[in-house]
């Protein structure tokens, strides 16, 4: 006995044969032309490039202009600009192209004032040079050009922490000192032949500096002034 019961065969769903979606008559096929073939795949990331960088350079300008906790503010209002705006272009997706071309312009418009208006604050303030400070408390003279050679004497030098005094002691040829890092070489100008001392305050670390005659840093004239507290 068979146990061939007649199972129905599942019916297949029914793949709906997909048409091929009639051409549009009005429009005629694109021709390749120069313009298509070539200037568009030119031009279009050109374009995209040039876009970015005036964007990033504006919206930098303007992150550079406020404080921490206001470039996080701007930064929120230009996220969420971008995606009300593209929601907004996605939602109508019949928006006159003028219209489109008009919102896009506008938009950037803004950020090119934003940027121009934050240019000043964003710049850093115009710094008079290194100021003298008073008293001295701490006096230091360093050597350079010790024998004739490229060498500060001491290179390793210790002074304590406020209102020092260097002076540059030139034994041979011409030499500078200046100062690599960032805060040292705001406190002291570079002393020259024409500046050989400086009051400046440090706070306690290690500061590195070097000659600035080309050649003599790669020839080993480089010091460390050791700030103590
Ligand atoms: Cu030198």
């Amino acid at each position: 006995m068979s146990d061939e019961t007649a199972t129905p065969v599942e019916e297949q769903p029914v793949v709906p044969v997909v048409q091929d979606e009639p051409g549009h008559p009005g429009l005629p096929a694109a021709p390749v032309t120069f313009r298509s073939k070539f200037l568009m795949p030119l031009l279009v990331p050109l374009g995209v490039t040039a876009t970015i960088i005036f964007y990033v350079l504006n919206v930098s300008r303007i992150f550079l202009a406020g404080e921490a906790a206001l470039a996080v503010t701007y930064a929120t209002i230009i996220t969420v600009l971008i995606l009300a705006g593209g929601s907004a272009i996605a939602a109508s997706p019949r928006l006159r192209s003028s219209s489109l071309t008009l919102m896009i312009g506008g938009g950037f418009l803004v950020l090119l004032m934003g940027g121009l208006i934050s240019i000043g604050a964003a710049s850093p303030h115009a710094a008079s040079g290194p100021v003298q400070c008073a008293p001295v408390k701490q006096k230091l003279t360093i050597d350079a050009g010790v024998g004739g050679a490229l060498r500060y004497g001491p290179a390793q030098a210790t002074v304590k922490a406020g209102c020092i005094l260097l002076t540059m002691n030139i034994v041979s040829s011409s030499h500078t000192l200046q100062f690599d890092d960032a805060t040292a070489a705001n406190a002291f100008q570079q002393l020259t032949v024409n500046e050989k001392s400086w009051a400046g305050t440090l706070l306690p670390g290690k500061y590195a500096f070097h000659c600035t005659i080309p050649g003599h840093q790669a020839g080993g004239m480089v010091g460390t002034l050791t700030v103590t507290p």
